[in-house]
């Protein structure tokens, strides 16, 4: 129903993400992708990059007086660090390699990063030519369309929220009851986190591993609430929501796992110590009037929502960019070397948990445009609103 896709290089002159599939008259303002896009550049640990960007969208179709209208949405980033890579990026070819390379090509490649493997991959002898796209920049792109998704589930009473969950070895403790406005406890937080005094703790973690040139890995946990129960499908392996929770989630840079619920942890324990026991709930429309008395499933039966909280923990490695760089291969000379650093980030976990919530907000407004789509905001709403009828119905 919904597809995106994004186009851009880190240091070219600007990013493009194009959603499609919106249903025309959803309320949209440049301002609500801005703040998402604000909240992705935030997080202790980031580095001086994301004092030269302040991004910001500008409209290329799909909006026309604050309402979408059905056709793509297409928006574009600017990156205002660009003027400082003209030559570098530039699409012209040279007159003759009589120059040599160009300036700051790379060909010590970093561990762990796509540098290697796509140089051989798509035959270059400029890891710029990969690392430029295998950037982290590129989720700018993914925010903004999440941040649109966004904005249809808010208009259906769906929220999305992150708060982060361990960083660099550190676990924040998890508060019993989230707070009902999640994003905003967790915005007002450096790292994104509810547990200030593990927050001090890993300040201080990230504060030694730069001073090492060493970076951080970590976990966020996205939260989405409202949803309909029977989102997503048992029928197919490629409709099962977790199952698309989970390749979105992956095609994060760096994003080593996923867990849903309880996750890896359920194998350890008893059928018992894991399955959540079902009781009536009369008035919970959107859980079909029953409820679970725990959440470990994290909100998902059968690859569909039950209508519980839905709840995915994404876990990131640290960075692979080092400025004590580790040991590598020139691919110029096939001469050992030490790998090269360029400017980067220290830790970037708590943007990533950003990313997560648009990645979410994709999956969820997929999967509820499936079983509630229509062309119009209003038909989709009347769609909604048929089906939690029918849930209220079978209750009598
Ligand atoms: C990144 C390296 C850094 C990060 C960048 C991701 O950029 P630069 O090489 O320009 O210093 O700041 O992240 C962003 C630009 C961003 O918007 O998140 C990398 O190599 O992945």
């Amino acid at each position: 129903m919904l597809r995106f896709t994004t186009a851009g290089e880190s240091h070219g002159p600007a990013l493009v993400s194009i959603l499609e599939g919106m249903p025309a008259g959803v309320p949209l303002l440049a301002a609500d992708v801005d703040t998402d896009l604000a909240r992705r550049q935030q997080g202790y640990g980031r580095g001086r990059r994301m004092q030269i960007e302040t991004d910001h969208i500008e409209w290329l179709s799909g909006v026309r007086a604050g309402e979408t209208l059905g056709s793509p949405v297409a928006m574009l980033i600017r990156n205002r660090d660009w003027k400082n890579w003209l030559e570098i990026m530039d699409p012209a070819p040279r007159d003759g390699d009589a120059d040599g390379p160009r300036k700051r090509h790379v060909t010590r490649v970093r561990p762990g990063h796509a540098d290697l493997t796509g140089l051989l991959k798509y035959d270059r002898s400029d890891a710029r030519d990969i690392l430029e796209r295998a950037s982290a920049r590129e989720t700018t792109a993914r925010v903004a369309a999440g941040a649109v998704c966004r904005v249809l589930l808010r208009e259906l009473g769906i929220r999305v929220g992150s708060h982060l969950v361990h960083l660099g070895g550190v676990d924040a403790a998890r508060p019993a009851a989230l707070p009902d406005d999640l994003n905003a406890a967790a915005d007002a937080s450096p790292l994104r986190t509810l547990d200030a005094d593990a927050e001090a703790i890993m300040i201080a973690r990230i504060d030694a591993a730069k001073k090492e040139g060493n970076t951080l890995g970590g976990i966020c946990e996205v939260v989405v609430t409202g949803l309909p129960v029977g989102l997503g499908s048992h029928v197919s392996w490629d409709r099962r929501l977790d199952g698309r929770l989970g390749q979105a989630m992956l095609s994060i840079p760096a994003v080593k796992g996923v867990e849903i619920g309880l996750g890896f942890e359920t194998a350890r324990r008893t059928g018992a110590e894991v399955h959540d026991e079902i009781e009536a709930a009369p008035g919970s429309t959107r859980t079909g009037h029953v409820r679970r008395r725990s959440n470990r499933a994290g909100g998902t039966e059968g690859g569909m929502t039950t209508g519980e909280p839905l709840v995915i923990r994404v876990a990131m490695k640290p960075i692979s960019t080092l400025m004590r760089p580790l040991g590598t291969v020139d691919t110029a000379t096939g001469a050992h070397a030490v790998a090269v650093a360029e400017r980067s980030d220290v830790t970037a976990v708590p943007a990533m948990g950003v990313i997560a919530e648009a990645m979410a907000a994709f999956v969820v407004a997929d999967a509820l445009l499936e079983k509630c789509g229509g062309d119009s905001m209003a038909e989709v709403r009347r769609n909604l609103e048929g089906y939690l009828a029918r849930l209220d119905e079978r209750v009598g």
